[in-house]
């Protein structure tokens, strides 16, 4: 009922705007005026808008950007994170003096050239020059950042496997992730979604002799300046592993593997001081998986080779859990 009634009401109102024009184009037939032409007045009052609203929107980019700086992520925590936010300082660079060059810019030349009678149209084909000018630049500027990035990219994502890089598979599925440790071979047992059942969530193949000493954990523990290799598998739907703080983010596609590798360089600890005691590293999904995506995160934490091996040597073997316990 209330939205027949909205409905109505738009109706009528439309009806109403239709009816007060068609009054105001009838009296200016009266008094022999043409209600469509477009007055100096009437420019002069679009200029002074343009300049109102294109400065007032400067004012408020530069308001933003100076009230909510500190809800940006704090210095990466990885290695090649440095790198990442290097590349991200000089885009936002170039991007923030080309907006603050061109757009008052703009906006003047809105209020400048705005219509008067007196105008006269300068006819002007092109510019050899110019045209060159402004395809050489920035073709340059952009070349040079793409190669930038792609290297960067490279850096980050195919990490080279050393003996000291940890293997880690991380599992994602609706709406939880749980990690498990490849052991002591350092080297993750084979899995299938076929074997899923009971208290093997992650269908591990216990009969692959790699898979007795992994262990399964509902958080990640890493260790300060030790590389460290994710591998990520999904159940149901594609999630996305995102690590802000690490600077790494890859899909967790079903049916595959994916990965990245990065090396922490600042412990969980150290954070805490900096940022305060609530800081925590977080493992969060970037894809909107379901209805509970919002809430599909881990906590990872950075520490000591000592506080790690106690951790770790806590944790019951796959072999224990899944084939010794009734
Ligand atoms: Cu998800």
């Amino acid at each position: 009922m209330t939205n027949i009634l909205i409905v109505v009401v738009v109706i009528l109102l439309v009806a109403t705007l239709v009816q007060i024009l068609r009054v105001s184009e009838l009296l200016s037939e009266i008094k022999n005026k043409d209600v469509n032409e477009v007055t100096d007045k009437d420019n002069n009052t679009q200029g002074i808008l343009f300049l109102i609203v294109g400065f007032g929107f400067l004012i408020f980019v530069v308001w933003q950007m100076v009230t909510w700086n500190h809800l940006l992520l704090p210095p990466a925590s990885s290695v090649h994170g440095t790198q990442i936010d290097f590349l991200m300082k000089i885009s936002m660079g170039l991007i923030l003096v080309v907006f603050f060059v061109l757009s008052p810019i703009l906006f003047y030349f809105l209020y400048k050239y705005r219509g008067k009678k007196s105008n006269k149209a300068y006819f002007f084909s092109h510019n050899n020059k110019l045209e060159v000018v402004w395809t050489v630049i920035p073709t340059i500027l952009l070349t040079a950042l793409i190669i930038f990035g792609l290297n960067t990219w490279d850096k980050a994502m195919n990490v080279e496997l050393t003996e000291s890089t940890t293997i880690i598979e991380v599992y994602g599925q609706q709406f939880n992730w749980t990690a498990r440790y490849s052991g002591l071979d350092n080297n993750l047992g084979k899995a299938n979604f076929k074997l899923v059942k009971g208290r093997n969530t992650l269908g591990v193949d216990m009969l692959d002799a790699s898979a007795a000493d992994d262990k399964m954990a509902r958080e990640v523990h890493l260790v300060i300046d030790q590389p460290v290799l994710l591998k990520f598998r999904s159940q149901d739907v594609i999630h996305s592993a995102f690590l802000p703080h690490f600077r790494v983010q890859m899909n967790c596609v079903p049916g595959m593997t994916t990965q990245f590798g990065f090396t922490p360089n600042k412990t969980t600890a150290q954070m805490k001081e900096s940022e305060g005691e609530d800081f925590e590293y977080i493992l969060l999904c970037n894809k909107i998986c379901g209805a509970s995506h919002y809430n599909m995160q881990m906590k990872f934490i950075v520490e000591t080779q000592e506080e790690y091996d106690i951790w770790l040597d806590s944790q019951e073997s796959l072999e224990t859990k899944l084939l010794t316990q009734k």
